[in-house]
């Protein structure tokens, strides 16, 4: 059984006081939640601020973004050692808005995949295809080229922490959530790429979180599918009670 992971990844949303706010609001919501994995991913400059306030509520902690060096001479970045020292336990690698407007490719997503590995943080390594790549009908390909991209190089071991979510571009921000087959298709087309890769158990274990849109209304349908192991929420979770309705969703 995989334990299903619902994520907050709050973008460029929330200053410090309106972080303390919003878990004050979200923590009661959610308390006794147990079957569910939550985490929450704020900006680098709010992640010193909340593990006070997480403390107790059983909700992680997530960076949005890590660069693969220690240290050095690297002006702006943050590496997975500064993010474990801010309280972070997972980081988002990857995301498509990383991909379309900051360069990240997938030789980048590999080397900081990689990097938050060695320094003991959670990968969340996202893909996902445009909707250029759907209607040409590359979608496969580019979701099979974006994971073997991002995961060259790991054996199966060091495999095993990281959590996959497929985010179609087309349904992020957009109001248009993938229907449930067609998230289902593409979540069991990557959990058989991950076969190939890394073997059967595996893919058998890894989480694959779907993005793009997700709310209460629409979270419960996705969910029940076979392949479907949790959400990675961007607007509905800058809402205490729209986040925990889609952490509760199978209430
Ligand atoms: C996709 C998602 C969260 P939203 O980016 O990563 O955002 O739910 O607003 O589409």
């Amino acid at each position: 059984m995989r334990k299903p992971v619902i994520a907050g990844n709050w973008k460029l949303f929330k200053t410090k006081n309106e972080a303390l706010a919003l878990i004050e609001e979200l923590a009661p919501l959610v308390s006794g939640v147990s079957n569910v994995e939550i985490v929450v991913a704020p900006v680098f400059t709010v992640l010193p601020t909340l593990p006070a306030a997480l403390a107790g509520t059983g909700i992680s902690l997530a960076a949005q973004d890590v660069f693969w060096e220690e240290e050095g001479a690297f002006t702006g970045e943050v590496s997975p050692r500064m993010l474990l020292d801010a309280g972070a336990s997972h980081v988002i690698i990857g995301h498509s808005e990383r991909r379309q407007y900051f360069g990240e490719t997938e030789e980048t997503v590999n080397k900081k995949v990689k990097a938050a590995l060695k320094g003991a943080l959670v990968p969340i390594m996202c893909i996902g295809e445009t909707l250029e790549a759907r209607e040409a009908g590359d979608t496969f390909k580019v979701l099979e080229r974006q994971l073997r991209g991002g995961l060259e190089g790991l054996t199966a071991t060091q495999f095993a922490p990281v959590i996959i979510a497929y985010e179609p571009v087309w349904a992020i921000g957009t109001g248009k959530v993938a229907s449930d087959d067609q998230a289902q298709e593409a979540h069991a087309f990557i959990r058989s790429v991950i076969a190939e890769m890394f073997g059967k158990p595996a893919a058998e274990k890894v989480r694959i979180l779907y993005g793009g849109s997700v709310k209460p209304e629409n979270a419960k349908g996705l969910m029940s599918r076979p392949d479907i192991d949790g959400a990675l929420v961007g607007g509905a979770s800058l809402k205490g009670s729209s986040f925990a309705s889609i952490v509760r969703y199978g209430e």
